[in-house]
């Protein structure tokens, strides 16, 4: 080859080296796909419960309730629907059956059901209006089903489990897409159980054989997310107060996860060696109980505990998962209806000025000096693009500038959870007068993770990232000034 078109084709190929782009960071093993990561986007959704117990006044039905009781003098989906969307909720997930056994459907197989109640002359279908409902407003609508039933004549022999994979066959196929499915982990116990009267109890690691069950509902509905303590796609948060752990990872080791008797702690806080990403979801009622209590009306959560809840679930890399139990006329409550929209607001006021927007965000190290991960990437809003280092870079350092002295009080960082979850320390400082002081140190981060620290005046703040899995990359930073609402003020 001639000397001259060697070096010509050289500098050809270093000029395309300059144009094009550089690989993506190495995933992680484990990553979130698409799917999981557009559930865990959703951040906020609503439970409802609404069954027999509702009339009863109970919170777990014995199973032998008349269905005749099953009477709501003025139910109104569509009110669940709206309070829902106004509360900036993206899905609502409706208890189709408790553990009664009471199906808010017509199934074919029980008459334990709405069809045998005076709700619409027995012609009515909670289940089909919640979904048209959820539909009409542009909420994702998600199913509980109890695997436990205390009305069952056969529960706990292996007939129950025809009749079960019975019911999952009508809802999965009778009303469209279903985005989430709800496997409760109470199990056995005392119950009616067809007129027995009797406890029954079950092995819970062989008896509904849920891997099966898991193949079958995906068959029915490719696109579902289904939720129990072990997963596959979303799991328990190991509390019903809505508190993911401080320290959260989205991975998790499914061996160690049984239906109904996982480990609370280990739930809480997921395991940083964990080889399935499953989504963390943080249950918790507006009021005490999961059902509606005329005399729980004045103890509806306040705004102020709502917002704490939100800072300690979608704050720390998980969902929240906010139930608002219908009354006896079928509506949400005006209290809580009331107490929703306070909390809306108050964080709407909290996040509603990013003061890092339009700032200068630096670092010594981004990854081969390429604009694909430079600093301002975590300034655009997008959890899609990032910052990173080159590799083994620790600390990974990135500063925020602010053209003037800002005070804030809210930090909000992001990681590209498509690449996995890797940051496992790290601490925030601001400039003081002359010297950095520090104001923070954190464990994971996560999808999202929002700090609450004390009000500070600067212009100045840093990230140092001290441990990762792997390279670090971060997406998003946000600064905000909370609003006072968040703080219950004396009158
Ligand atoms: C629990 C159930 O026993 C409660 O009644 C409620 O449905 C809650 C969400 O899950 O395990």
């Amino acid at each position: 080859m001639n000397i001259k078109y060697f070096f010509g084709l050289l500098s050809l190929f270093f000029l395309s080296c300059e144009t094009s782009p550089p690989p993506d960071l190495t995933p992680n093993a484990v990553v979130a796909d698409e799917k999981l990561i557009a559930y865990q986007q959703m951040e906020l959704i609503g439970f409802i419960h609404f069954t027999v117990n509702t009339f009863t006044d109970k919170e777990w039905g014995y199973g032998d309730e008349n269905p005749e009781i099953f009477n709501p003098t003025a139910l109104d989906v569509e009110q669940w629907a709206q309070t829902a969307k106004a509360a900036g909720m993206k899905q609502l997930i409706l208890t189709a059956k408790h553990h009664d056994g009471f199906c808010l459907w017509p199934s074919q197989y029980t008459e334990h059901s709405v069809k045998n109640s005076p709700y619409k002359d027995g012609k009515g279908d909670v289940v089909g209006e919640f979904v048209a409902a959820c539909k009409k407003y542009g909420l994702k609508a998600g199913l509980y089903l109890s695997p436990w039933d205390r009305n069952h004549k056969d529960y706990g022999k292996p007939a129950y489990i025809t009749y079960y994979k019975n019911q999952l066959e009508e809802l999965l196929t009778q009303y469209g897409e279903i985005n989430e499915i709800w496997f409760d982990g109470a199990n056995g116990g005392d119950g009616y159980y067809g007129g027995a009267n009797e406890i029954r109890k079950i092995d819970r690691d062989t008896y509904y054989g849920w891997e099966e069950i898991i193949a079958f509902v995906k068959n029915l509905q490719p696109n579902i997310k289904i939720f129990s303590d072990a997963g596959p796609d979303v799991h328990w948060i190991g509390n019903e107060k809505g508190y993911a752990g401080a320290t959260f990872w989205s991975t998790i080791n499914t061996d160690q996860l049984t239906i109904g008797a996982s480990k609370t702690d280990y739930l809480n806080s997921g395991d940083p060696e964990g080889t399935k990403w499953i989504v963390g979801q943080c249950d918790v009622s507006i009021r005490p109980g999961w059902f509606y209590h005329a005399d729980q009306d004045s103890l509806v959560k306040t705004p102020q505990h709502l917002t704490d809840i939100y800072y300690k679930s979608v704050g720390r890399n998980a969902l929240l998962l906010l139930n608002l139990p219908p009354d006896q006329r079928g509506l949400i409550h005006e209290n809580d209806v009331q107490a929703l929209k306070e909390f809306k607001s108050t964080i709407d006021a909290s996040f509603a000025n990013d003061l890092a927007k339009g700032q200068i965000a630096s670092a010594d190290n981004y990854r081969l000096q390429h604009t694909k991960f430079a600093p301002p990437n975590t300034l655009d809003g997008d959890p899609m693009t990032y910052w990173a280092t080159d590799d083994g870079v620790f600390p990974a350092t990135l500063e925020i500038t602010l053209n003037e002295k800002t005070s804030f009080d809210r930090v909000l960082l992001q990681e590209p959870i498509h690449l996995g979850q890797r940051i496992s320390q790290f601490e925030i400082d601001v400039m003081g007068e002359k010297n950095w002081i520090s104001i923070y140190r954190g464990t994971t981060i996560g999808y999202k993770r929002i700090l609450r620290i004390p009000e500070v005046n600067t212009d100045k703040l840093r990230i140092r990232i001290t441990k990762a899995n792997n390279t670090v990359a971060l997406s998003n930073i946000g600064l905000y000034k909370s609003s006072p609402k968040e703080v219950l003020q004396k009158k």
